[in-house]
Order: C-alpha cells, then structure tokens, then sequence
C-alpha cells in the first residue's frame, strides 16, 4: 500500500515539474513592416493575419509608411524597436542598402528577420562575409524572371516589333529594379524593338501618367508600355486613356489591383501579371514561427511564383483568387 502511495506522489510531483515550463511556453509576437500603402501590401497583410491566427501568434502591424523609401520607413522601425514587444520582424525593406544598417541592429538585439517582397543588397544570404546576410530568408517574387516574361508577351501583343516604354518607380527598390533588368533583357531578344525610356514616378502615380503622357507625346509611334508597379501602372494606363490611345498602345501591368483588373475588361490593358502578396505574408509568418519554435532551418529563398491575367481568363473564377484584396 505504502508503495502505491509513493508511485502516485511520484507522479505528482513529476506531473507539477513539467506543467511550469508549459505555463512558460512564449507567446510569440510577430511586427509587420510593409514598404508603403498599396493594395499590394494590404492583401499580404490579410494573409499574415490569417496565418498569425491559425497559429496562435500576436501580430503588430507598423503604421503604413506614406510615401516609399528609408526616409519614411526607418523612423517607423525604430519606434516600433523601441516599443519592442517583438521576437519576430517581416518587412518588405525599401532599400537595397540604406536598411541593412537599421536592419543589422535590429537583428544584434536578437530579433530574427525575414525580408517579404524586397531583399537587402542582392537578396542572397545564403553568402558569407556579407553586410546583409542576417535575415533568415527573401519570400518574394521572381521580379527579374517576371520582367523578362512580360517583355516576351508584350512582343507577342505588338507583333515582334516598334517602340516599347518602361514606366517604373525607384530604382533602389530590389524589386522593380530586377522588374526592369528583366524587361531590358526580354525586349533585347526581338531585334526589331526598342526600348526608348525607362522613366521612375519614385511611387507617385500622378506623376507615373505625366511621364507618360510626356513619353507618349515624344516618340508618337510607341506601341507598348510596361507599368511595373501598381502606381507606375495604373499612371501609365490614365495616360493612355488621357491620349486617346486605346487599342492603339499595348499595356502590361505589374500587380492584380481591382483597377488594374477591371482596366483588363474594358480593353485598356492587355496584360495582368499578379504576384502572390498573401501567399508571401503566409509563407513568412510560418516560416518564422518553424524557425523561432523548433529552430527549423529555413530556405534563404522562397518564390511563391506569379499568375498572368489576360482578356481570355479575366473572367475564370479560378483566377479570382489572385485578384488583391
Ligand atoms: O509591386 C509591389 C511590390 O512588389 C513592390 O516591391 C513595390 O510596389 C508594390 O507594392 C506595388 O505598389
């Protein structure tokens, strides 16, 4: 009887050693970090939160910068540091190298770091002695592979030949940049194109459609257009309108906004390409959470990959879910 009594006190006493350390489980907190407010970062938003919840995870989300750029998006970093509270940080940085410094000391105060959409210097961090290679990875697109894909279709739209012209938005930013390296090298491959402006409205879409309005106007007979981001496409694609040139110039958009999409059904663009914005939010927040709970090793890139919208499957309600939220 005795020894009945000592096994269950032994139980007892072992059953209340583990339960502290269950009682100590963290509650992790993730911050969101986006590069500026657009419907693009919005949609990923949504699925950061979606997966947040699913995995029982608080979520902070920084004030959406106004404007694009480290001038506007570093203060906001730093406060939000300041405030702390965090273990984990997703942000889409808006400079390939005037964020690796705020970024490096977030990352010296034992935060872990998974850059979403944009990348620090050439985004890989898989290289050593590096001045960036501290983020646990780039969940993003593949914008170079993407620019070269759109300059292919947009040759297709225009019959292999004439004018083409570049509205883009700031060159610092690692993923219009590659957009546009991408473009240079897929319009390069039709001898009988030529690319005459590569022109940065720095995310300003009344200035994206006076530059192209400006562009339209100097080399008449430009046949196609290529908007790279959701203000440098939907400026673009008010120009065109503007000019009376619809039908007449072809368009290919970068982002699946609502306006984007329905400019898509009325003719005026003839080329969607949609990036996954949920998908990358989703994919960070698990990634990070496998890395902050089981010390998982995380893939230093990860590409969800990217949809085209065109007038024949605009309409197909399979592709309604790549429509930004
Ligand atoms: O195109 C997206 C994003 O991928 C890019 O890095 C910045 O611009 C957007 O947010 C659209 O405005």
């Amino acid at each position: 009887m005795k020894k009945r009594y000592a096994i269950v006190i032994a139980v007892l006493l072992a059953s209340l050693t583990v339960m502290p350390a269950v009682a100590q489980k963290q509650q992790l907190t993730f911050l969101f970090m986006p590069g500026v407010q657009d419907p693009f970062y919005t949609t990923m938003e949504k699925g950061i939160r979606a997966k947040c919840k699913e995995l029982g995870i608080n979520l902070i989300v920084a004030e959406y910068p106004k404007a694009w750029g480290p001038e506007y998006q570093v203060p906001i970093l730093q406060a939000a540091v300041q405030r702390g509270g965090f273990q984990g940080l997703l942000i889409a940085p808006t400079s390939v190298d005037a964020l690796k410094a705020p970024l490096k000391a977030v990352y010296d105060k034992g935060i872990e770091i998974i850059t979403v959409d944009t990348f620090l210097g050439d985004g890989d961090y898989s290289k050593p002695n590096t001045d960036y290679n501290f983020p646990l990875s780039y969940i993003g697109s593949d914008n170079e592979l993407g620019g070269k894909q759109v300059a292919e279709h947009l040759a297709k739209l225009v019959g292999e030949k004439g004018k083409v012209y570049c509205q883009a938005t700031n060159p610092d930013a690692s993923s219009v940049a590659a957009r546009v390296a991408g473009f240079k090298k897929g319009i390069a491959e039709f001898p009988n194109m030529k690319l005459v402006g590569v022109e940065w409205c720095l995310d300003v879409q009344q200035k994206a459609q006076e530059q192209t309005l400006a562009a339209l106007q100097k080399d008449k007979d430009i046949v196609g257009i290529f908007g790279v981001n959701v203000f440098s496409a939907q400026g673009a694609n008010q120009a065109v309108v503007n000019a009376g040139l619809v039908g007449a110039v072809k368009i290919a958009s970068w982002d699946a906004t609502v306006s984007n999409i329905d400019n898509l059904r009325k003719g005026v663009v003839d080329l969607v390409l949609a990036q996954k914005p949920a998908e990358m939010g989703s994919l960070a927040v698990e990634w990070m959470y496998k890395y902050l709970t089981q010390k998982v090793q995380v893939p230093k890139k990860v590409i969800p990959g990217f949809e085209f919208f065109t007038k024949d499957n605009v309409n197909d309600p399979a592709m309604a879910q790549y429509i930004y939220q």
